[in-house]
């Protein structure tokens, strides 16, 4: 003690380790959930946010869930902040702004729409805020406005649909397509692939196309009506999603069609229970889109912020499932 008084530096020394452990063991404020938005900017850690456009329908939720769970195992790295925009475009410029205001250290953001994000984009640059863009595009320059954008390839997507549609049909079919949120990339993708393929045979045709917005409630809305005008005439249909294509089976039951049988029903996700609707028969194909980017999203920023030069674009590798594979992938999706 003695020798501790007579030497200010190592006491003052000892002062401000003490402070510094105190700051490391702080509790990050806030939580994960809900619509509010969790983590620290202090404790010497990272924080990293996601910003999700909504959090409805198992695609969307198992995507939370996978940034959340690679957040978890990579904490000692990085405070987690999670932002749900709720279905709208406004409210998801707005976090994203939120975000920057706080001065996060990066931004993971699956835009809604590809417009709308220009200026956001402007702001984090100035900010010196990486923006990695997951699952859909947005409009911008990758490695300017934001670092990259890691996807599937939705114009593939379609056109496997397509494809596999038309040797199932023998090239002959009066087509529903319910397409995804207009104004999202993946919507105006899974429409040109899919009309690409269809182009080729003469005898498909797509009588009705219509927005329901990636959700089950809406796929069944819009199917009930397209049935009242065009009945028998439709032998297939193509969602641009699980979801509508799960809405559209309960239309087309309810109006004592014939799902999977008179009406052929593929569509895109591969969530379990579009797996399941395949093998009860109701359903006859989805083209994978894998949400679970929880790995990849991190493994891409660090490479980022080790300073590694990353591809305009990331693409996820997607596999396909029918009756001949879905029980044997039932379990492991989401
Ligand atoms: O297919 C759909 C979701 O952007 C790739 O959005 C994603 C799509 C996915 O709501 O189910």
């Amino acid at each position: 003690m003695n020798f501790l008084l007579k030497n200010r530096s190592v006491l003052v020394f000892i002062l401000l380790f003490a402070v510094a452990f105190i700051g490391c063991n702080r509790k990050p404020a806030g939580s994960t959930g809900g619509n509010g938005t969790s983590g620290s900017e202090g404790g010497g850690k990272k924080t990293v946010a996601f910003a999700q456009m909504e959090n409805t329908g198992p695609w969307r939720i198992a995507e939370s869930e996978s940034m959340k769970s690679e957040a978890a195992k990579r904490a000692a790295s990085y405070n987690f902040a999670y932002t749900d925009a709720q279905g709208t475009t406004a409210k998801q410029v707005s976090d994203v702004e939120d975000l920057i205001a706080r001065k996060v250290s990066a931004i993971f953001l699956a835009p809604r729409e590809a417009e709308g994000f220009s200026s956001t984009f402007q702001a984090a640059k100035a900010a010196n805020i990486p923006i990695i863009l997951i699952d859909r595009e947005a409009t911008g320059t990758p490695g300017t406005d934001f670092v990259t954008v890691i996807k599937s390839d939705f114009i593939k997507e379609g056109q496997r649909a397509g494809e596999w549609l038309a040797k199932q049909t023998n090239g002959r079919a009066g087509i529903v397509e319910l397409k995804g949120t207009t104004g999202s990339s993946v919507a105006n993708d899974r429409s040109k692939g899919f009309m690409d393929e269809i182009r080729k045979s003469p005898d498909m045709k797509v009588i009705a196309s219509q927005d329901a917005n990636f959700t089950r409630a809406e796929g069944q809305k819009v199917m009930e009506n397209i049935i009242q005008a065009k009945g028998k005439e439709i032998t297939a249909v193509y969602a641009h999603n699980d979801e509508m294509a799960l809405g559209a089976i309960q239309a087309l039951k309810a109006a004592g069609m014939n799902p999977g049988k008179d009406v052929i029903i593929v569509s895109i996700d591969g969530q379990k229970s579009a797996l399941q609707a395949i093998i009860a028969g109701e359903m006859n194909a989805t083209v994978e889109c894998n949400p679970r980017f929880g790995p990849i999203a991190f493994d891409t920023l660090e490479k980022h912020l080790r300073g590694e030069k990353l591809p305009a674009q990331i693409i996820n590798e997607d596999r396909f499932f029918d009756a001949s594979n879905a029980a044997q992938f039932v379990n492991e999706a989401y």
